[in-house]
């Protein structure tokens, strides 16, 4: 079976609305990011820090396609992610410091942002550990008759990981609805994907498994977008799973602690001109539907937004140290006060 290839041609017709919504959405997580990689350097955010800068166009792309009910997966390298979603830059920035009124009470940290209400299932440090959890997650809304599919993101790394055949398989045998989003980005760390696998063809791998497989490039927001919601409607059409291979780059390093020797400094010149944000800004000028001056305002929004994240930050709490082992346990549910100040127990 071919891979589909996607390209710009395919793509809806962009409204200035739209093409404003997308910028704004990946300057959002290039501040976030720039801004936390110097909180990391002042020791203000401790612990891993992986950044998505470069490759904003998969995450703003693909969520474009995913609704509210829907259960999101992400890995290790997912501030993005969650702020796309709908997590705020406040609960995210305050996550990273540590402080109680982040999204995970400052527990989880950079790798492990969850918010249950936003369906947002993580934020997982498992190299294709999110895998399972969306064949789960999916599985989960099959047999209980509820809505959505599962998207779930991960790096090519992944492929390399036990798990990802289980999960293609099983999601493949029970066609469960899973929408599997892979951002090759090329490495993982400092392993290129041609060094470690001898099909190098992802999609080749997915159909493998009979699950239907399309490569779009990832540094185009509008054909990710595209891609992302024609694999999308098929899995909610109730044909099972769908794969999606998005072709993207990292322009940083892997994590803050990677001396970067695998790669050439002019192959990453050489992605830094197909930065998603610069190519979307240029084209979307010469088609008349951006105008010169929206990226500074974007810019400037975006700043102001993350400034008063950090301000949240710094002002939060420290868990208290009694707190220690809190959740190690579930706790019980409070008990339910009615209208007339009764309280009654708890139903389950
Ligand atoms: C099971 C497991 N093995 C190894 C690691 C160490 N590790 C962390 S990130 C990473 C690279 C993963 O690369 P990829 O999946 O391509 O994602 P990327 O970091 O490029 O986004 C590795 C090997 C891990 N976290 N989990």
């Amino acid at each position: 079976m071919e891979a589909e290839q996607t390209s710009n041609q395919d793509r809806p017709p962009v409204t200035p609305e739209h093409a404003r919504y997308l910028l704004r959405q990946m300057v959002r997580i290039r501040r976030l990011e720039e801004r936390a990689a110097e909180l990391y350097t002042q020791e203000k955010i401790r612990g891993f820090l992986h950044l998505y800068i470069g490759e904003e166009a998969v995450a703003v792309g693909v969520m474009e396609a995913a609704r509210p009910e829907d259960a999101i997966v992400a890995t290790y390298r997912e501030h993005g992610h969650a702020l796309v979603r709908g997590m705020s830059a406040r609960a995210i920035m305050a996550e990273m410091y540590g402080k109680q009124e982040g999204c995970c009470r400052g527990r989880g940290g950079s790798m492990h942002l969850f918010d249950r209400d936003l369906n947002f299932y993580g934020g997982n440090a498992i190299v294709g550990g999110g895998l399972p959890l969306s064949v789960g997650l999916a599985m989960a809304r099959t047999m209980q008759d509820e809505p959505g599919i599962a998207v779930c993101f991960f790096g090519e790394g992944a492929v390399a990981e036990g798990e990802f055949h289980e999960s293609m398989n099983l999601a493949a045998l029970w066609q469960l609805p899973v929408l599997f989003v892979c951002e090759n980005n090329l490495y993982a760390m400092g392993t290129a994907l041609d060094r470690s696998e001898s099909q190098t063809d992802l999609a080749t791998k997915a159909e493998s498994y009979n699950i239907p497989a399309a490569t779009v490039g990832g540094m185009d927001v509008l054909a990710v977008e595209a891609a992302a919601t024609n694999a999308a409607e098929a899995v909610r059409a109730g044909s099972g799973p769908q794969f999606l291979e998005c072709q993207t780059y990292r322009f940083r390093a892997h994590s803050m602690f990677d001396p970067e020797l695998y790669r050439d400094k002019a192959e990453v010149e050489d992605w830094k001109e197909r930065d998603p944000i610069a190519t979307f800004v240029d084209r979307m000028q010469a088609e008349n539907l951006l105008d010169a001056s929206d990226r500074e305002e974007l810019e400037q929004e975006a700043a102001q937004e993350i400034e008063e994240a950090v301000t949240f930050a710094e002002d939060g709490t420290w868990e208290p140290v009694e707190d220690l082992t809190r959740f190690v346990y579930s706790e019980p549910e409070a008990p339910a006060v009615s209208s007339d100040g009764q309280t009654s127990p708890p139903t389950s």
